[in-house]
């Protein structure tokens, strides 16, 4: 375990709009149950992080007003982007709306780097990898949802950036268990090919 100041957790992407029932990932077929279990977990490595100096990084899928920054591609795979499927939710995945706000079981507290992204990736089109090099961060841990699409697409990214990842294995979830199980197998397959994983109990152990 390197110094704690060269280490940062990700949260990524513990929002409404994925999380809650009506939210956009529930409009879109899914079912969310199993994403709230990843979150005790998650809080838990967030408070340790949190009293251990850790660095804190929360990002969210999220788009300006204007959607100039979502690809047509996106909008086209995603027509709901930027629509109002719940008046008391805003538009979906579109910045500052109520929909697209972190939980509270897992929400920033001042201080704390929130990054939006248009992308899967937190590295894609943000200021997460000039910041991190400007507090001498090596290493990462990561939670968040969902594991095979944000999740494993920003630890791929930080990968090729030169970050040693690790995700917290309980406190990442996806909405098909079968997905859940692939990435994190193809994330440690063959030595570490992406990086590591380890129960969230391990990880606050570490802390
Ligand atoms: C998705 C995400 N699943 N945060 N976004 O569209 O994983």
């Amino acid at each position: 375990m390197p110094s704690t100041g060269r280490v940062a957790l990700l949260m990524i992407d513990w929002q409404r709009d994925f999380l809650d029932e009506g939210g956009f990932g529930h409009c879109l077929g899914n079912d969310v149950a199993p994403l709230r279990t990843a979150l005790k977990p998650a809080a838990a490595v967030l408070a340790a992080a949190r009293a251990a100096g850790v660095t804190v990084v929360h990002t969210l899928e999220a788009h300006t007003a204007d959607l100039a920054d979502c690809p047509p591609a996106k909008l086209t795979r995603c027509p709901a982007i930027g629509t109002v499927l719940d008046a008391a939710r805003g538009r979906v995945l579109v910045a500052g709306e109520p929909g697209n706000a972190i939980v509270d079981e897992v929400a920033p507290v001042a201080g704390e780097l929130i990054v939006h992204k248009p992308g899967k990736g937190a590295f894609f089109n943000t200021r997460l990898h000039d910041e991190l090099q400007r507090l001498g961060v090596t290493h990462l841990l990561l939670t968040g949802v969902t594991t095979e699409v944000c999740v494993q697409t920003s630890m791929r990214e930080a990968n090729d950036r030169g970050y040693e990842c690790l995700v917290v294995a309980d406190a990442t979830e996806s909405y098909f268990p079968q997905l859940k199980r692939a990435a994190l197998e193809m994330i440690v397959a063959q030595g570490g090919i992406v990086g590591w994983a380890a129960p969230s109990a391990d990880v606050i152990a570490a802390l």
